[in-house]
């Protein structure tokens, strides 16, 4: 018998990984929490998800931005400081930016069913009208304008999903948050209902009774992206994965940012 060349034999044994991992029964492809971080430094992050070892986390930054080591709410271990909202030419950015490495994309919904959450703590100054800040992107992949997206962002202070697939888009509202308090913001497509919910999280680390539940029933299609396009979390990124000061930085801290494809009923808090 003919011996695999170590490079095949890779491709073949991560294949069956993958295989393995599509009938397990959680398929938690990213998980970020943020943790061990030492606080006050820039972060070093961590994908724990399913995806981990098959995608790359970095943080893309320009004009000196950082994203630092925070407290996070008890429970949660540490979390993520995205730099203050600033609208100068030379406005410090950060986000952070995950992308396929392999030949496998990972981050792809397609036809599947998939939710997105992350829990947020927006500072009290984060916009300004017509600014290059005049909004702030907690965890997307893909751009307005391309064949598909799925994003959640938060805009005078009202949470808000968009979803675009390649038959139909949808865009849901949530109520306002304030600043300076603990939210997780979750976004899903289960068949044809898209929901988007938003938690008040309590200090003990427990979600309060949810502000926001709103659903539509909307055949978006599959998303397709190309495997190189990154999600993105606490901005937005071009699609080669560079930054730009328009990144509708997101001000404040993130945790446990999460993506879940073919997710199980009893991996779904209600
Ligand atoms: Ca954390
Ligand atoms: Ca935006
Ligand atoms: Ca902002
Ligand atoms: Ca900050």
């Amino acid at each position: 018998m003919k011996h695999r060349r170590p490079n095949q034999l890779r491709g073949a044994v991560a294949v069956i990984a993958m295989s393995l991992l599509a009938t397990a029964c959680i398929d938690k492809r990213i998980t970020v929490r943020f943790d061990s971080q030492s606080v006050g430094n820039p972060i070093n992050p961590v994908n724990i998800g399913s995806s981990g070892e098959f995608t790359e986390i970095a943080v893309v930054s320009t004009n000196g931005g950082e994203i630092i080591g925070a407290p996070g709410i008890s429970g949660n271990g540490s979390a993520a400081d995205f730099p203050d909202h600033s609208t100068g030419p030379t406005a410090p950015r950060a986000v952070l930016r995950i992308t396929n490495t392999g030949n496998l994309g990972l981050l792809n919904p397609g036809t599947r069913d998939f939710w997105f959450s992350a829990d947020v703590n927006l500072d009290t100054t984060n916009a300004t009208a017509g600014s290059n800040d005049n909004g702030n992107n907690v965890m997307q992949r893909g751009l307005f304008n391309e064949t598909s997206q799925f994003k959640i962002q938060i805009d005078n202070g009202n949470p808000s999903c968009r979803l675009k697939g390649t038959v139909d888009d949808v865009f849901l509202g949530a109520s306002s948050i304030t600043p300076g308090e603990v939210y997780r913001i979750r976004c899903e497509r289960i068949g044809t209902t898209v929901r988007l919910r938003v938690w008040p999280v309590n200090t003990d680390g427990s979600l309060g009774a949810a502000i926001t539940d709103n659903t539509k029933t909307v055949d978006i299609g599959p998303l397709v992206f190309d495997r190189s396009i990154p999600l993105s979390v606490g901005g937005k990124l071009s699609n080669d994965g560079t930054i730009d000061p328009a990144t509708d930085q997101f001000n404040g801290t993130i945790d446990n940012a999460t993506l879940r494809i073919d997710f199980p009923e009893f991996d779904n808090p209600s």
